[in-house]
């Protein structure tokens, strides 16, 4: 094994770019006295954020475009001008209960890789880059991976602009507004592979004593938005029987996901009502309407298809249960089980065994914009440890400061060895 291709990044140079972007959208959660971080997608705390780690990536000498859609690009010319670049990078965009790592570690991993590479006069032969993809989240504009999908071709740009907020403001005004709506073609060439270094968001590599996640692939995710249309009726007046309560055609949703999950009859199903609002909303009156989103994931497609089936079954029943009551659903994201690179999934698996890092090899359970960029390239993630049973999309999510750099000294020489070096 030669030393020349083993990168060692700068552990405590990463750590501080990890805490000074995490003050950016940074709020105290008072129940916990935690602080956590809320930069929504093409907020000005998002805007924030991103023009932190353009300076960055200025800083590290990186050629920075933007794209139609507000995806960030850094380029490190290679040897050979005509190759296709080896992508890296992630998200900076946050749900609004996040922590200081949730995408950040890929991003600002990549530049620090970078910045290592500059300072050991490594020049690659394929150009390298590193991406902050927009909206990876999905929780404002109300699809997952929305910019990676883009960029490879599965959601269209005009149905991207046209996604509105709760409030009803368009992505493609947002974009404009906070001056993201580059010149860039939106569409990502091929690169010549792509590998993305994220927090595992789980307690699989904790429960094993594992620092290095190998990933294989991400499970299917499927996301509805389902409205429930009842009656307005005074909570005191109204018999049982005269209702059609849709808060409680609501809360049968809740409880009959669980039943399924709990069932055994859906593999490894997992399901989320992550949002429920009744309206008017007001102590005296039976709801008239709820709106829910169902996040079902699995990563058995089949199973996650008769999930689905079983779950539109089940909508039908409450209009029987109260007449008057009806249902609609509307589809917000779809993507099924992607499996990784086997090639791209072994040059990380040797980098961390030359770094010494023990590994294993696990599906993830989250979305990742390497899910998307999967589909134009050799494409795997490396996973790095999380404290607390892993637990993330909370501002206790937590990595240590020598699992991050080991996570990105892996990355590193990974890059370098697909992208070859002189
Ligand atoms: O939804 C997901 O799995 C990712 O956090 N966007
Ligand atoms: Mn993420
Ligand atoms: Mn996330």
């Amino acid at each position: 094994m030669s030393t020349r291709d083993l990168i060692t990044v700068n552990g405590d140079r990463l750590w501080r770019s990890l805490m000074e972007l995490a003050e950016i959208g940074a709020y105290d959660d008072e129940r916990t006295g935690l602080r956590g971080v809320n930069r929504l997608a093409l907020t000005d705390a998002d805007a924030a954020g991103r023009r932190l780690v353009i300076g960055w990536m200025e800083q590290a000498g990186l050629a920075v475009r933007v794209d139609r859609m507000g995806n960030v690009y850094g380029r490190r010319e290679g040897g050979d001008p005509g190759a296709r670049p080896v992508l890296t990078g992630s998200h900076l965009d946050s749900v609004a209960t996040a922590g200081a790592f949730d995408g950040c570690l890929g991003v600002l991993g990549g530049i620090e890789a970078i910045r290592t590479l500059n300072e050991r006069g490594i020049t690659t032969r394929h150009p390298l880059e590193v991406a902050i993809f927009t909206e990876e989240e999905g929780v404002r504009f109300g699809t997952d991976m929305l910019r990676s999908a883009v960029a490879a071709g599965r959601v269209s740009l005009e149905d991207a602009y046209a996604l509105t907020d709760r409030d009803g403001v368009t992505l493609g005004a947002e974009l404009a507004r906070t001056g993201f709506d580059g010149p860039a073609s939106e569409r990502l060439d091929p690169p010549h592979a792509y590998v993305e270094c994220h927090i595992e968001q789980g307690p699989v590599l904790a429960n094993a004593g594992v620092e290095i996640g190998v990933v294989t692939g991400v499970q299917g995710i499927s996301w509805q938005e389902v409205v429930i249309h009842g009656r307005a009726a005074h909570a005191g007046t109204t018999p049982t029987e005269l209702r059609a309560d849709a808060g409680l055609a609501a809360a049968q949703v809740v409880t009959n996901l669980r039943a399924m999950v709990d069932s055994g009859s859906y593999g490894e199903l997992r399901a989320t009502v992550g949002h429920l609002a009744v309206h008017p909303d007001l102590t005296n009156i039976v709801p008239a309407r709820a709106e829910l989103t169902v996040d079902l994931r699995n990563p058995d497609d089949g199973l996650m298809a008769r999930a689905e089936e079983d779950l539109v079954a089940f909508l039908r029943t409450l209009e029987e249960r109260q007449p008057g009551l009806s249902v609609t659903t509307r589809r917000m994201a779809r993507t099924s089980h992607v499996p990784f690179d086997d090639g791209v999934r072994k040059v990380i698996a040797q980098a961390a065994d030359d770094h010494g890092l023990a590994h294993l090899s696990l599906l993830s359970g989250a979305g990742h914009d390497a899910q998307e960029i999967a589909a134009l390239c050799p494409t795997a993630m490396i996973f790095v440890r999380g404290e607390y049973d892993g637990i993330s999309h909370n501002p206790r999510e937590y990595s240590t400061p020598e699992a991050c750099a080991h996570g990105i000294d892996v990355l590193a020489t990974t890059l370098l060895r697909l992208a070859g070096h002189d």
